[in-house]
């Protein structure tokens, strides 16, 4: 038995649905949200608008998402599985929670924040590998009303210390180490290196994973498993406000540092429990599965909360596709009889451009749905997925959506409306999407092209940026006003679907990854050597996009890509992390300019994607002959 009632079961569903969302709003959103278990019940379901931009959903209401999550399905489904945790080594026996089991493990590491003085609206900084801990970890702190923001194990040091400072972390979980693949990542180490320069954290959790030699901080931490081990497992779910803060999540954007971008409890809530449910169309028995790591929004919205709310068996995996070899996705779907598998385009490419026989091999039968994220969907890949994996058999769901969206947005309903190649189709109920051109206007008619904005709020936004407010308006409201700018630009089909055709500001997409331009510019300016930088995103096989950077040296600096390029990833890996190291550096003399100054990025993208038969009008150039420099150099 599904949970809600507002399961959309056929495309003449999802349609009446879409319209009565569309049209009153406040009573759709009240239906779906009697599904879930509240303390309170609201007095207003929605208020505030994109000009004033105090947006509430569920206001008056109180409620805990935990109590959702696993109280909720205690008398129902106590002794259904709630988490598979499929280890690194594939030798190493998984790990599997009841709906009880998970409950009890939540209440205990509860117990441990409580007793390390974390209370209501204290923040809690995650930064570990994929261990059963992290979903446990970010659920505690829901449970007793402490914010958690999860920083994805990729980053360094400089990049955790950034976001513990900005949202004055209280306390760090971490792992000794963590596994992946064949490498160890010194998770408690950079964590060390970070804390130097981080004043509010009084207490870091350490969870032992490779049993790696680390030191322990007398007074400030502690090894975290037998903390778990010896405490209560009774910890009553706190009441929390429709509009108290859930999450803290940082993402990149075109200009300036990570935007820390807060989810509140009630709205997130009903977002990803709706979403999921009808994006995935689960049975009581499925089994699904996200490759995502808990360190992005997919990972909190459809590892953790999304399946949780919905009663779900939901496998979290602690590695990475390719070991110990290429065929580990499709090994794990057959050991699990995984029903739904959710990944991204770039696992898909990379798997792709492997031994075919690595996914015949295996037996594929269980699976019902697949879903992509991330990043758009090529053709090629598409196609592959659909046949190799799908054995033409399941519908793929091509899900667009952002951390500042919640959840997803525009998608097709497994089974319910057509999946269509490389396209994500259908705004789900509650998302208005609109094409608008470069002066704003609306695009109306089919087919339509533009940049893709949402007209009305939806309960999963996100309400602010962590401590700026002017700049969440300044960076989503401002472009349009009265509209919410995705930064993605789009294409409308005669039957009214949406493809998304990827970044139109100065974010790029590597890897799923989202990456700042301007974050990558300030990290290589901060070498000695290095006068100035541009970066751009150009097509990359298996990435999406890859990065290419493009260096101006100080004068009589000699350097060679070859000499530079090693140097510049260094400083990449110690600002950032390796996730923004570039693929191509070349050191150019200039850069193209306008003449108030600003890099015509434009040229550089063609140039990068080695598209340089029409480079444009050039001649606002204030040093047009740069670009046959900049050409040669790249070898064009
Ligand atoms: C969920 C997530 C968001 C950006 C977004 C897009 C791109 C995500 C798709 C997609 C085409 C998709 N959050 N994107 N999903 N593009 N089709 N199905 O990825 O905040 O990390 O990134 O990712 O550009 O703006 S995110």
């Amino acid at each position: 038995m599904p949970i809600t009632s507002t399961r959309i079961k056929t495309k003449d569903e999802y349609f009446s649905h879409w319209q009565k969302a569309h049209e009153v709003p406040q009573d759709f959103w009240a239906k779906a949200a009697e599904n879930f278990q509240w303390m309170k019940p609201w007095s207003k379901v929605q208020s505030g608008d994109f000009n004033d931009l105090e947006i509430k959903w569920f206001e008056g209401a109180t409620l805990n998402i935990t109590a959702n999550c696993l109280d909720r399905h205690l008398e129902t489904r106590g002794n259904k599985t709630a988490v598979i945790w499929e280890s690194n080594d594939p030798n190493e026996a998984p790990i599997k929670y009841t709906y009880k089991e998970l409950h009890a493990e939540v209440c205990r590491f509860s117990n441990v924040l409580k007793d390390q003085g974390i209370k209501k609206g204290d923040r809690v900084c995650f930064y570990m590998s994929m261990v059963p801990e992290l979903l446990t970890g970010v659920l505690a702190c829901a449970r007793i009303g402490a914010v958690h923001s999860v920083v994805f194990g990729g980053f360094s040091a400089q990049a955790l210390a950034g976001r513990i400072q900005d949202c004055q972390a209280k306390m760090v979980i971490t792992c000794d180490e963590g596994f992946r693949g064949a490498k160890t990542i010194p998770l408690k180490s950079i964590t060390d290196e970070a804390l130097e320069s981080c004043d509010t954290v009084i207490s870091v959790l350490v969870r032992e994973r490779t049993g790696g030699k680390i030191t322990y901080k007398e007074g400030r931490d502690h090894s975290l498993l037998p903390l778990i081990k010896k405490a209560s497992n009774d910890c009553p779910p706190e009441e929390m406000q429709a509009e108290d803060p859930l999450f803290i999540l940082y993402t990149s954007g075109s200009t300036g540092k990570p935007k820390g971008l807060m989810h509140t409890t009630a709205g997130y809530m009903v977002w990803a429990g709706y979403t999921f449910e009808n994006v995935f169309q689960m049975e009581e028995n499925d089994t699904y599965w996200c490759t995502a790591d808990i360190g992005w929004i997919t990972g909190h919205s459809y590892i953790t909360y999304g399946p949780l709310l919905n009663g779900s068996t939901t496998v979290m995996f602690e590695g990475i596709p390719t070991y110990p070899d290429a065929g580990r996705f499709w090994d794990i779907v057959d050991k699990f009889q995984i029903t739904h598998f959710y990944t991204a385009p770039t696992a898909i490419r990379a798997l792709q451009a492997c031994d075919i026989n690595l996914v015949r091999k295996h037996d594929l039968s269980s699976l019902k749905v697949l879903g992509s994220v991330g990043e758009p969907i090529n053709e090629e890949a598409w196609e592959w997925y659909n046949t190799e994996v799908g054995k033409e058999r399941c519908p793929i769901v091509d899900t667009w959506w952002q951390t500042e969206t919640g959840g997803i947005m525009i998608t097709s309903l497994a089974g319910v409306t057509e999946s269509v190649p490389a396209h994500a189709t259908y705004p789900l109920p509650g998302v208005n999407p609109v094409l608008v051109d470069g002066e704003g206007k609306v695009v109306e008619g089919n087919p339509a092209d533009g940049n893709l904005c949402m007209e009305l709020p939806w309960p999963g936004m996100a309400r602010t940026i962590w401590g700026d407010h002017k700049r969440y308006k300044e960076t989503y409201f401002s472009t349009y006003p009265g509209k919410y700018f995705t930064g993605d630009g789009a294409r409308r089909d005669a039957q009214g679907r949406y493809r998304i055709t990827g970044r139109v500001d100065d974010v790029i997409n590597v890897s799923g990854h989202r990456i700042g331009t301007a974050e990558v510019e300030d990290a290589i300016n901060e070498h000695p050597a290095v006068v100035e930088s541009a970066v751009v995103g150009y097509p990359h096989d298996i990435k999406g996009q890859g990065i290419y950077a493009y260096v101006i040296l100080q004068p009589g600096q000699e350097m060679t890509a070859e000499e530079l390029t090693p140097q510049l990833n260094e400083l990449i890996n110690k600002i950032i992390g390796p996730i923004a190291k570039p693929d191509i550096v070349l050191p150019v003399s200039g850069l193209p300019k306008t003449r108030s100054g600003k890099i015509m990025r434009r040229i550089l993208r063609k140039i990068a994607a080695k598209d340089v038969e029409n480079l444009g009008d050039i001649s606002t150039l204030l040093n047009p002959e740069i670009v046959d420099e900049i050409k040669n150099g790249a070898g064009l």
